[in-house]
């Protein structure tokens, strides 16, 4: 499916920067009537009309209402298809930043004959016009949410197009293979320079490494895109609250020393080194008569299961206790990690060596550390250990493509499987016909990622998720 062919007969609108106060305000409008619907609120000091400029012009002027009032000073800037975002004619109204006078502006633009965008409307054409790919328009949504320096870079690498330059290759490399079985299907009996079998599993192999690779950087692109969710459990008044409040070095979460202080989950983004962690204190774990209480903790049990990571904590000055095993029992041990809390109150010498040994030998095959959240012992460890554990090397590489969708990366599992299924086919000798037909599959879901074999009502949901003026 191609969509360059489509062109849009109306020309839309929005507000395409955030709401409020600010310094500079933007409506933004695009489509064949721009400039005429531009002209009819935007009037230059030289007195120009903006229809008839050149591309790339900026122009000083007035806006001005029906009755011929000025609203606010402004600069339009005009920008012709096919070179602006969208692909199509755009004019951009730079105005004071406050919402009454944008909303007004908008209002005006609205009524000379523009159309009110949908949200992610502007990147959609600039897709339907063949301006960005669909993986580059949904990293525009990326790039606008990023909450991390190294989400926006995952985003920009997927905007410039990295990620799909590595699918088009893939791509090419199928299609070439492709093309030699067809021909063989067609022509059986001409004689023609064939590709051997060996060559075309090689070919095969090849290709599938490559998805393999992509798919690799999936778990890391997740966590750098929505962030590691990190969950503080743990018996009551044993200072999840207290942790939470140290790493963000915020009093975020009430801390009493009455047990049952947090009942309610807290969510809160916290940027480890460029990383985002979405630290979640919960209200623990435990039998509890108390209404609210038992839904907090119910609440707990369901964060648990979507958790990356878990931190437990302990009080040392009780040690591992029976209900703490019960608990433990409970938790997936590969994601949980154990804080032996409040070892400030430990006694030091040559006891508390001896109590940190011997819990360690207890929790044999956790990860134990020793922290104290009040008065700030092992916080760095703890932040170094988790980042151990969760992050590989490579962020830094600018030109890395990497998976931080899930939409792109169920394609890409169905693309490897379909994949594996002709590569299978190969090596028993199947008709040419049939792996044919997987490597057309393979292909057809790569193109998903891209947008270049999508149907349009999956596309118009993707565009649906963007906000307004996007
Ligand atoms: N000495 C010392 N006291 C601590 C430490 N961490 C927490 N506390 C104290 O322990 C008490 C309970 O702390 P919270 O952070 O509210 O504990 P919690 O696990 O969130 O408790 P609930 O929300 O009730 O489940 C408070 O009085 C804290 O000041 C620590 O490292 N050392
Ligand atoms: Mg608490």
């Amino acid at each position: 499916m191609t969509h360059a062919s489509l062109k849009y007969d109306d020309t839309i609108a929005a507000i395409a920067t955030a709401y409020g106060a600010a310094g500079i305000g933007i409506i933004r409008i695009s489509g064949p009537d721009a400039a005429l619907i531009a002209d009819q609120v935007f009037f230059s000091k030289k007195g120009h009309k903006l229809k008839g400029q050149e591309t790339y012009r900026v122009s000083y002027g007035l806006i001005k209402d029906e009755k011929g009032q000025a609203i606010d000073e402004a600069l339009a800037l005009n920008m012709w298809a096919p070179h602006s975002f969208t692909g199509e004619d755009v004019v951009e109204l730079q105005c004071h930043g406050g919402a009454v006078v944008l909303k007004k502006v908008l209002d005006l633009v609205l009524a000379a004959g523009a159309r009110l965008a949908e949200p992610g409307e502007f990147s959609k054409r600039a897709f339907l016009n063949g301006r960005l790919d669909l993986s580059q328009a949904e990293a525009i949504m990326d790039l606008v949410n990023a909450k991390t320096e190294t989400a926006l870079t995952a985003a920009a690498n997927t905007l410039q197009g990295l990620l799909a330059r590595e699918i088009r290759q893939c791509r090419q490399e199928l299609l070439e293979v492709i093309a030699y079985l067809e021909a063989d299907i067609d022509f059986p009996e001409e004689d023609f320079e064939r590709l051997h079998q060996g060559e075309i599993l090689t070919r095969l192999e090849k290709t599938r490494e490559r998805i393999q690779q992509l798919l690799q950087t999936f778990s890391s692109g997740r966590i750098v895109r929505e962030g590691l969710k990190t969950v503080l459990i743990g018996k009551p008044n044993v200072g999840k609250s207290s942790l939470l409040n140290t790493i963000l070095k915020t009093q975020r979460a009430i801390v009493t020393d009455v047990p049952g202080t947090t009942r309610d989950t807290i969510e809160e983004y916290y940027n480890l080194g460029g990383i985002p962690l979405v630290l979640i204190d919960t209200a623990g774990i435990r039998q509890t008569e108390d209404v609210v209480e038992k839904i907090g903790v119910e609440k707990t049990k369901d964060v648990i299961k979507e958790a990356d990571l878990l931190l437990y904590l302990l009080d040392s000055t009780t040690g591992l206790t029976g209900e703490d095993r019960e608990y433990l029992k409970e938790l997936p041990k590969e994601k949980t990690m154990i804080l032996a809390n409040k070892v400030d109150l430990l006694a030091g010498g040559e006891n508390a060596e001896k109590y940190e040994e011997d819990l360690a030998r207890q929790l044999r095959g956790y990860r134990l550390l020793f922290i104290s959240a009040t008065e700030q012992i092992g916080i760095e460890e703890l932040e170094k250990a988790i980042k151990d554990q969760f992050f590989v090397h490579g962020w830094e590489n600018k030109d890395q493509a990497f998976l931080t969708n899930i939409r792109h990366k169920r394609a890409l599992d169905q693309a490897l499987k379909a994949l594996e299924s002709g590569r299978q086919g190969v090596l028993e000798g199947t008709p040419s016909d049939l792996v044919s037909v997987d490597l057309q599959n393979c292909l057809e879901y790569l193109g998903e990622i891209t947008g270049e074999t999508l149907d349009e009502e999956i596309i118009d949901q993707i565009f649906a998720r963007f906000c307004l003026g996007k």
